[in-house]
């Protein structure tokens, strides 16, 4: 539906390297729709909450350091198919592996500082978009272009 919900993240990284219009860029040319979007600094444990499924991997501990080394943009974009569309934008989790073209594959190089994040589910989209927003902070809106971007 073209109503599908992701969430999206721009790793401390991503944030440092000044790529948060690029990223935003991307998305936004294409169509999608941005709902919310805030800056954030995020706690240790917010973060170990986020990446809970990751909890028993030898690279979690380095994974938690590097992601709160400081603020990171969180957004939520919506339209069709907005999950698997917004992984396929982002590229490969190792970006040795990423297509050119895609964020990751045009941005950076280890897997470590992929500097973006992206929902790998309808699912796990609800739950991180609920993780690190409240009901108030998404925006319900006609995008002015709708009748242009769907047929
Ligand atoms: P993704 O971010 O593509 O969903 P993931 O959920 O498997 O990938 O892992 C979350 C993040 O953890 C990933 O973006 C970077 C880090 N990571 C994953 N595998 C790693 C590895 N083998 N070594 C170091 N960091 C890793
Ligand atoms: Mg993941």
């Amino acid at each position: 539906s073209t109503t599908e919900r992701t969430f999206i993240a721009i790793k401390p990284d991503g944030v440092q390297r000044g790529l948060v219009s690029k990223i935003i860029e991307r998305f936004e040319v294409r169509g999608y729709k941005l709902v919310a979007i805030k800056m954030v600094q995020p706690t240790q444990e917010h973060l170990e909450t986020h990446y809970q499924d990751l909890k028993t991997k030898p690279f979690f501990a380095g994974l938690i350091q590097y992601m709160k080394s400081g603020p990171i943009v969180a957004m939520v974009w919506e339209g069709l198919d907005a999950v698997r569309q917004g992984r396929a934008m982002l590229g490969a989790t190792n970006p040795l592996q990423s297509a050119p073209g895609s964020i990751r594959g045009d941005f950076c190089i280890q897997t470590g500082r992929n500097i973006c994040h992206g929902s790998d589910s309808v699912e796990s989209a609800n739950h991180e978009i609920s993780l690190w927003f409240k009901e108030d902070e998404l925006c319900s809106y006609k995008h002015n272009s709708q009748n242009l971007i769907y047929e």
